[in-house]
């Protein structure tokens, strides 16, 4: 278990006594040993095993009492006395006593009146406006009360990845304006580029820690202090998500950078390979007996092992050590080889820019061509195109690119799969494209067997260049579609179909196992942003993390082709 883990079990307890008024002195003790807990530098279970209830009391703040009960958690996983005052109180009454805004007082009077025992049960008599008429209960309570749950929601969920990229550049933009702060770096899922983001860490070099501290607690980003520390802070961030910084000395950065970038089992198995040569790793260091031997960048970490330099998105257990030990890494995609965005819709259907707004803007980004590709009659809602102006649409984006020197213009279109497969256009117009983009963008509900039949249907069109997002989920928001994305990736590779890895953060999708997959089978893909204004065009990046999340390399990845050499492939099957 985690600190954290036993540092919120204490926390618990602290808010389970408030309620029930008990010794004021002994509810301190706990949240003293919560905060302790939460901004302790070693795992508190390593503690125990290497000095039991002896070793757990010399922890500052940590007494008799509060030593047992973590002796307890550990040996029985589960802590009697809290289960007991958890009985005491309705299932989930803490949840509401969390909500920022809101209160021990205010919970106990909502329980009383409205048995509320939930923040959505407290939600709903606070928009049907039976809160006003509590005592003390004025309009701007309730809004505070309204925004604490919602906060509460996000915190719970994982966040997208642009979102947490924000706020950690957010973060560090104001620490790198410490003198103080000699070297920054956002770690954890977000350096591996992982596809939602649990919490952001931050890593700074500092020989005056306190300092960091201060401005980190200070921030104005920042709702609750969670836990401030001599090395080590956690706060929760306005939005609701949460942050942790840690701070070390110079020579630590390249083992505090790797531990905190994870993953926990990557971390764990460098742990494995140190004590088999009889070393320890730890954030500090790499150390044989009581030296230090290695530590102060990334690369020296790995090259104390035999392995080639893992980068961040490759460090999740699907063979990287093997083939680092092999020096057989893949040289990874990067953004700089992207030569074009072959997915983008404008103002002809529910985008916000025009054709020649999309070009320009591309062609800052340094793009050599961009494909329009907007909507097909039967995606109604996004005021799809029909055949007749479909080809209108084509004879714009002619005109526009004879006007706009400097990045070439393809025709194309995000055609609809139809629920029994076929296209929702002819071939004649299809045919007229420079590229065709097939998705599914309906029916969503069908069965696995026949949603797979109905894309498989659609790649066999000889048109057919690219497979949009496969999957058709919003993190978030909905589910992916049930389908056989192996079956869809073999009738990919037999029919010579490009696969997309859609860059928006609410899709990336195809994931990127998947892309690892489709690269066993020798199947390319396309990494689009599927942009529905200029900036969105910026979204790239994090389709080309998934990608390289994926393994891919630059081979792997048609749209950093030059144009010419795309155009071949495209057309090689018509
Ligand atoms: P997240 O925040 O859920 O998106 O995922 P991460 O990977 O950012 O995880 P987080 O924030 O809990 O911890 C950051 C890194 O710290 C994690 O990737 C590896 C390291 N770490 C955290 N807890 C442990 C642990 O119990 N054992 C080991 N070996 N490493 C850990
Ligand atoms: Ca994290
Ligand atoms: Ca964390």
């Amino acid at each position: 278990m985690e600190n954290n883990e036993f540092a919120k079990i204490f926390w618990d307890i602290a808010d389970f006594l408030e309620l029930k008024q008990d010794n004021i002195f002994k509810i301190r003790a706990y949240r003293k040993a919560a905060q302790v807990l939460g901004s302790l530098d070693q795992d508190l279970e390593d503690i125990y095993r290497s000095g039991g209830i002896k070793g757990l009391e010399e922890i500052p703040g940590i007494g008799q009492h509060i030593a047992e009960k973590i002796e307890e958690q550990i040996k029985t996983g589960h802590v009697s006395a809290y289960q007991k005052l958890a009985k005491e109180f309705p299932k989930g009454f803490l949840e509401i006593i969390n909500i920022p805004g809101l209160g021990p007082k205010t919970a106990l009077l909502l329980h009383k009146k409205f048995k509320a025992d939930t923040p959505a049960k407290i939600e709903k008599l606070a928009k049907s406006g039976q809160l006003e008429k509590l005592p003390g209960m004025g309009a701007k309570k309730i809004a505070n009360i309204l925004r604490g749950i919602n906060l509460k929601k996000a915190s719970h969920g994982r966040f997208l990845l642009d979102d947490a990229t924000a706020h950690a550049e957010l973060i560090v933009d104001e620490l790198k304006t410490l003198p103080a702060v000699k070297r920054i770096l956002p770690c954890g899922s977000l350096r591996r580029g992982q596809e939602t983001i649990g919490d952001i860490d931050i890593l700074v070099i500092s020989n005056d820690p306190g300092k960091v501290m201060n401005k980190f607690a200070t921030l104005p980003a920042v709702q609750n202090i969670l836990a401030k520390g001599e090395t080590k802070s956690s706060v929760i961030l306005r939005n609701g998500m949460q942050a942790d910084l840690r701070v070390v000395p110079e020579r630590s950065f390249g083992t505090a950078a790797h531990y905190f970038t994870g993953s926990k089992q990557h971390n764990i198995t460098i742990r494995q390979l140190a004590q088999k040569k009889g070393w320890k790793v730890s954030e500090y260091g790499i150390f044989k007996g009581n030296k230090y031997i290695g530590g102060k960048s990334e690369e020296e970490v790995f090259a104390k092992f035999g392995l080639q330099y893992i980068p961040p998105e490759l460090r999740e257990m699907r063979g990287e050590f093997e083939a680092a030990a092999k020096h057989e890494l893949p040289v990874l995609v990067e953004l700089s080889d992207i030569k074009g965005d072959l997915h983008m819709h404008t103002t002809a259907t529910d985008g916000h820019n025009t054709i020649e707004e999309m070009a320009l803007a591309a062609k800052k980004l340094g793009y050599e061509y961009i494909a329009i590709t907007d909507h097909t009659i039967s995606t109604r809602v996004a005021g799809g195109l029909n055949a007749k102006e479909t080809l209108d649409n084509i004879n714009k984006i002619k005109a526009a690119a004879k006007k706009i020197a400097g990045i070439k213009l393809l025709a194309g279109a995000e055609v609809d799969i139809l629920p029994d497969g076929q296209l929702d256009l002819p071939d004649e117009i299809l045919k007229l494209l420079d590229i065709v983009l097939v998705a599914v963008h309906s029916n969503f509900k069908m069965p696995r067997d026949k949603m797979t039949a109905r894309v498989i249907k659609a790649l066999s069109n000889k048109y057919a260049c690219i497979l949009t997002h496969p999957t058709g989920r919003l993190i978030n928001e909905r589910e992916p579609y049930a389908i056989d994305l192996e079956a869809i990736l073999q009738a990919a590779k037999e029919n010579n179909i490009i696969i997309e890895i859609n860059a928006h953060p609410k899709r990336l999708d195809l994931t990127d196992v998947y892309c690892l997959r489709a690269k066993k089978l020798g199947i390319k893909l396309a990494i689009n942003t599927d942009a529905h204004s200029v900036d969105q065009l910026g979204l790239m990046k994090y389709g080309v993390l998934t990608a390289r999340r994926g393994w891919l390399e630059k081979k792997d990845v048609v749209n950093t082709l030059p144009l010419d050499k795309l155009l071949k492939l495209l057309y090689a099957k018509r």
